[in-house]
């Protein structure tokens, strides 16, 4: 088995506290096969991937390097999250595009492949994660590596027409070209792709779904929908429902029933009008007032980018106006929570709340939707409220499937969850379990690996998933 080499953009150390299925899923591939994992260490230095730190245990070397303030702030503040993450997100709006942006996303990309190319073995398997590196292998492949290269998108990937709207756009998503394998979420993001190189680029689709570049240069696409680790998720929920926390939030509910919501605190996650939408349901229905709370934990993201503090600073008066118009003295509709929890104890508040609410304008996939079912009480299961628009909502179909701009749409949802039977309950929990039972994240991860070192496999072989049935 060759050795596996994850490139992204920031690590998870052995000595770190280890967050989300990424991290693990990871950690476990990297395991098995022995390996290298390379990114940037999170902290700032005075010049950009000058000293190598490595770590190793067991049979895997961490090794990172420090960027340099300017290089941290236009790759990583400036291009990455300033004008990719919002076009990925169909914020047109928000992409705020500068040339030195651009040129920063490059250089620190150029000084990400001069590191790893030296630490590159002939044998090595090469798997490259997210929208922050996407002209890795390219600049790989100019410092002379043949080996296989995969990409993994976590964003989604924007409608053709909406991809071109980025200056200098054929320099940076030609080089998708270079991997041999480039994985997306979801059969829309693949058609995305597809679409910008056929129509855009003057690429051609050759026999089993590979993709000939206007270069010459052939290279696949599939839908990988990433997932959780189903059973320890299940196992976590199980062993935290009795534990102090997770019964003092019980017990302050005082019979009333939860609605949870858990966000990074992000744009894209349709918070405002998360908020504004239960605003509603209490609005049009009195009898809702005093039944219900909603738990909205937003732990802060990326506070270094000027959008992420706006959105902060909105959501604390859009809290505070809607506590204001229907708080009781014994009852306060929204508790609005900006910190993060350890995942024990969010896993026993998922098992808490009746409702899951999730309903981001648009995700990648959102793992947060997969983690409430997992987490439900098999007997007398929540119901999740979940946005077409997140990738989830491609296997989750037995979801109450939402158009987070619709606060009408949302409101009702909330109800008939709240209203549902516990029959249909466990009805729309089996489908949705048993979907997340067959596609974890070790199936997602083997899944990717395996199309990555078998090329002659077809691309229409290389979707994990068939889009879900939906239950109206
Ligand atoms: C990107 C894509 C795609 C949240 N708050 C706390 C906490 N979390 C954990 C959740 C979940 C993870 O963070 C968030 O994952 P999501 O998928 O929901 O969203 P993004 O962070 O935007 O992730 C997304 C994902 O990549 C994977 O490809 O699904 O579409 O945007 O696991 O539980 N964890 C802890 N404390 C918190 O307060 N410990």
């Amino acid at each position: 088995m060759s050795r596996l080499v994850v490139i992204s953009n920031r690590v998870a150390l052995p000595k770190q506290t280890q967050t989300g299925g990424l991290a693990s899923a990871m950690n476990a591939a990297l395991q098995e096969r022995g390996g290298l994992w390379f990114g940037w260490s999170g902290n700032i230095g005075k010049e950009s991937g000058t000293e190598l730190h490595e770590v190793t245990e067991r049979n895997i070397s961490y090794a990172t390097i420090d960027l340099s303030r300017k290089d941290h702030d236009e790759y990583y503040a400036g291009f990455a999250n300033r004008a990719l993450w919002p076009l990925f997100h169909y914020r047109g709006d928000l992409v705020d595009y500068r040339r030195d942006h651009m040129e920063g996303y490059f250089r620190v990309n150029a000084v990400f492949a001069d590191n790893v190319a030296r630490l590159i073995q002939p044998n090595d398997t090469i798997w490259v994660q997210d929208y922050h590196l996407i002209p890795l292998a390219q600049l790989l492949r100019d410092r002379g590596v043949r080996n296989r290269i995969g990409f993994f998108l976590h964003t989604p990937l924007p409608a053709a027409g909406l991809m071109i709207t980025l200056p200098r756009h054929r320099e940076l998503f030609e080089s998708l070209a270079s991997y041999d394998l480039v994985g997306l979420h979801t059969h829309r993001d693949l058609r995305a792709l597809e679409d910008y190189f056929l129509h855009e680029l003057g690429a051609a689709m050759r026999t089993g779904g590979r993709i000939r570049a206007a270069n010459g240069r052939l290279f696949r696409a599939g839908v990988f929908p990433i997932s959780i680790d189903t059973a320890e998720v299940v196992e976590l929920a199980h062993r935290t429902e009795d534990t102090g926390d997770v019964a003092r939030l019980r017990h302050s509910l005082d019979g009333r029933e939860l609605i949870i919501g858990v966000d990074r605190l992000d744009y894209s996650k349709g918070l405002p009008q998360r908020f504004e939408a239960f605003a509603r349901l209490l609005r049009d229905n009195e009898e809702m007032r005093r039944r219900v709370s909603f738990l909205q934990i937003a732990p802060p993201s990326r506070s270094e980018v000027p959008e992420y503090r706006q959105i902060r600073r909105d959501l604390e008066r859009s809290a505070g106006h809607i506590n204001g118009q229907f708080a009781e003295p014994d009852w306060v509709p929204i508790r609005y929570v900006n910190k993060s929890y350890p995942q024990k104890m969010l896993a026993g508040y998922f098992r808490v709340a009746r409702v899951g609410l999730v309903t981001p304008l648009r995700d990648g996939m959102n793992l947060v939707a997969k983690e409430y079912i997992a987490c439900q009480d098999p007997k007398d299961p929540g119901v999740l409220v979940l946005s077409r628009f997140a990738g989830a909502a491609q296997e989750l179909g037995a979801a109450l499937l939402v158009n987070p701009n619709d606060l009408d749409d949302v409101a009702e949802a909330l109800k008939r969850a709240l209203d549902m039977s516990l029959k249909e309950r466990r009805q729309r929990w089996d489908a949705s379990m048993e979907v997340l039972e067959n596609n974890d994240i070790t199936r997602w991860r083997n899944a990717f690996l395996e199309a990555l070192m078998h090329p002659a496999r077809n691309a229409s072989d290389l979707a994990t998933t068939a889009p879900a049935e939906t239950i109206s």
